[in-house]
């Protein structure tokens, strides 16, 4: 069932910081998905093992939580018609080398490195997205939107 205000969390990874504007200008390409909210973020270690808790148990979890803590961080939540769908899509698989080969134009094949250094994130499902974008954006989930309340940590 098609969902026509569906809301998903994005965030530009630090590797990709510096071409930015160049994926945010890849969102903008799409024309059913609109950025509604935004902030940079500089992630501390605790906040980046809660964010990526699922992983905790695998052998890649510090590295992950290094890179992810390595530089600023753009989060954002896009909202479209299937914007988890649609924004998954954009981004490619997750390995970027993987996303060269089978999906050329996506994201983390123009913008990231490898299965680590991939550039950009985005919510898997409904699920993930309410859980991710209340840890970035706690008071917009609702689709009513501020920025000004300050990041804290869940308990
Ligand atoms: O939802 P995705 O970001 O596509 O993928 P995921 O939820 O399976 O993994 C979350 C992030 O963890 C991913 O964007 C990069 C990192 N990652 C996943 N698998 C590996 C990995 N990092 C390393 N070093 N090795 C992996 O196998």
């Amino acid at each position: 069932v098609a969902c026509y205000r569906q809301s998903t969390f994005v965030m530009i990874k630090p590797d990709a910081m510096q071409r930015a504007g160049e994926v945010i200008s890849r969102i903008e390409e799409i024309a059913t998905l609109r950025i509604a909210d935004m902030r940079l973020v500089a992630l501390q270690p605790s906040m980046a093992r809660l964010f990526y808790a699922e992983h905790s148990q695998r052998t890649f979890f510090e590295d992950l939580v290094s890179y992810v803590t390595s530089g600023p961080i753009l989060a954002m939540r896009l909202v479209g018609p299937d914007a988890i769908k649609v924004w998954r899509e954009a981004l490619g698989p997750t390995d970027s080398n993987e996303a060269r080969r089978s999906a050329p134009g996506s994201v983390r094949a123009l913008f990231g490195t490898d299965k680590q250094r991939n550039a950009a994130h985005g919510s898997d499902s409904r699920e993930a997205a309410g859980r991710e974008l209340a840890f970035f954006f706690k008071d917009t989930v609702d689709g009513i939107c501020s920025t000004s309340e300050p990041l804290t940590e869940l308990s």
